[in-house]
């Protein structure tokens, strides 16, 4: 079997009916339950009779994180607490976690998207699958757990962390799939180096890879190390966890928007206008089918953009394409944009490295100054310091390739700092890659 579902290759025409049903029966739902929504229409002096077609959504007013937060922990619930049967949420970086929860029909429903993404990623009933996302409140461990174990496969919760037991049940097991964080498999790929096995020449032959921005250099890197063919999932704990979107193998070419339980919209930040097709700007979400949490116009934050063209692997759902970043990540530096994950792009193409990097924010003066932390190959450790004094000028030579790559495709001038291998910090789960010192130098000063 191709597709786990039959929806994924319905008509557009029959999705949108069916979208609309359901986007009137959640504007419904949230107006009798959840008096946050219902005051926010009344404000707008709207009421769910006034939804009659999909791009009516636009009437309805944003939902923003920091709803969550100031309705700590379950005030955006929509049915009583004896119906919620999961809860999960995310810590962020400061302040109270956002509070996520769940009703048996929403952790239904979101096992099936992710037994549609096992599907998608090129696995099906009977694979083993690896699951090395974190257990716990993230919904990366649990999410894909269940999911796994609907699409009838094999499930092993390893979760995140304990490196070297991950090797030994991934050899022991044969698993098929494997899914993380593209920075831990990457890390599990140099362990399994380092303890001598080559790790394409294991069993994985697929990976569904999510959680944290990459790019398409790294997607290259991971299929060519670990022998496998690799797709992104996307998703955030307001919304559902993962499963919102994922690649198919077959394109491995944008993710497949489950259009039957999301309406999707990208708008332009500052304006909050909706941008054509095509063009890049801010993903928001409105939730169809969920029940104890759902949610309306949720602004993600993730900058992508959407087709509608019918996909090769026949798939007619909405695609987005990777995310290119966080609105919060984009990097202002003395003007320019950036976003990591394009300086990512241009660091992986550059063969004396490895794929881990660190980018350090900091005050110059008034201006921003960027510390790019780069780590390089063993080989190329090996060969430079083979050649006694001449050392230190070719790495000082590798600095000026990787500055002058920097200030040409990002517009940037950088500090370049290059490592010994294998000193740079890695990561069990979602890689920190931003380091940003430049808010705690203006309070120390
Ligand atoms: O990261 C859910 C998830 C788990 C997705 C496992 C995929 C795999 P949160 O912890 O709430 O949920 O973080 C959500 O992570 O708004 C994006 O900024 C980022 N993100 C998630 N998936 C991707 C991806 C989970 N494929 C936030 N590419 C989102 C880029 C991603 N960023």
């Amino acid at each position: 079997m191709k597709f786990f579902s039959e929806i994924e290759t319905a008509e557009q025409s029959d999705i949108q009916k069916l979208q609309l049903e359901r986007l009137q029966q959640s504007i419904r739902h949230v107006y009798e339950n959840v008096p946050f929504y219902r005051q926010k229409f009344e404000e707008l002096n709207i009421s769910p009779e006034d939804i009659k077609s999909l791009d009516d959504v636009t009437k309805l007013p944003f939902t923003k994180k920091n709803h969550l937060r100031e309705n700590y922990p379950f005030g955006l619930f929509a049915v009583p607490k004896e119906d919620v049967v999961r809860i999960h949420g995310s810590s962020g970086t400061s302040g109270k976690p956002t509070v996520v929860g769940y009703t048996q029909n929403d952790i239904d429903n979101w096992a099936e998207l992710v037994a549609r993404a096992i599907y998608a990623a090129g696995g099906t009933k009977g694979d083993i699958v690896h699951n090395a996302y974190g257990y716990g409140l993230f919904t990366g461990g649990l999410g894909i757990h269940y999911g796994s174990e609907k699409a009838g496969c094999p499930t092993v919760p390893i979760s995140g962390g304990n490196t070297d037991r991950q090797i030994t049940l991934i050899q022991d097991f044969g698993a098929k799939v494997i899914c993380g964080t593209p920075s831990y498999i990457l890390n599990i790929a140099e362990k399994m180096e380092e303890m001598g096995i080559d790790p394409s020449e294991t069993s994985l032959e697929y990976g569904i890879f999510g959680a944290e921005p990459w790019s398409e250099e790294m997607r290259e890197t991971l299929q060519r190390k670990l022998g496998i063919k690799a797709v992104d999932i996307y998703g955030l704990s307001e919304v559902m966890g993962p499963g919102v979107a994922v690649e198919c193998h077959e394109a491995q070419d944008g993710l497949h928007i489950a259009d039957d339980h999301f309406l999707i919209e990208v708008i332009n930040p500052d304006t909050l206008e909706p941008v054509a097709e095509g063009e890049d700007g801010e993903l928001v979400f409105t939730s169809l089918t969920k029940e104890a949490l759902p949610i309306i116009r949720y602004r993600t934050g993730d900058i992508a953009s959407i087709t509608r063209e019918k996909c090769a692997c026949g798939r007619t759902t909405t695609k987005m394409t990777r995310v290119k970043g966080r609105i919060d990540d984009m990097l202002i530096i003395r003007g320019v944009n950036v976003f990591p994950s394009e300086i990512e792009y241009y660091l992986l193409q550059i063969d004396e490295l490895v794929p881990q990097y660190q980018i350090h924010l900091t005050k110059k003066g008034s201006l921003d100054n960027v510390e790019l932390h780069v780590e390089m190959s063993e080989e190329f450790y090996q060969k430079a310091s083979s050649q006694g004094n001449l050392e230190e000028e070719i790495v000082s030579g590798l600095k000026k390739k990787i500055q002058h790559s920097m200030k040409t495709n990002c517009l940037v001038t950088m500090d370049i700092h290059i490592h010994q291998p294998k000193s740079l910090p890695r990561s069990e789960g979602k890689a920190a890659r931003v380091v940003d010192r430049r808010k705690e130098e203006k309070v120390a000063n």
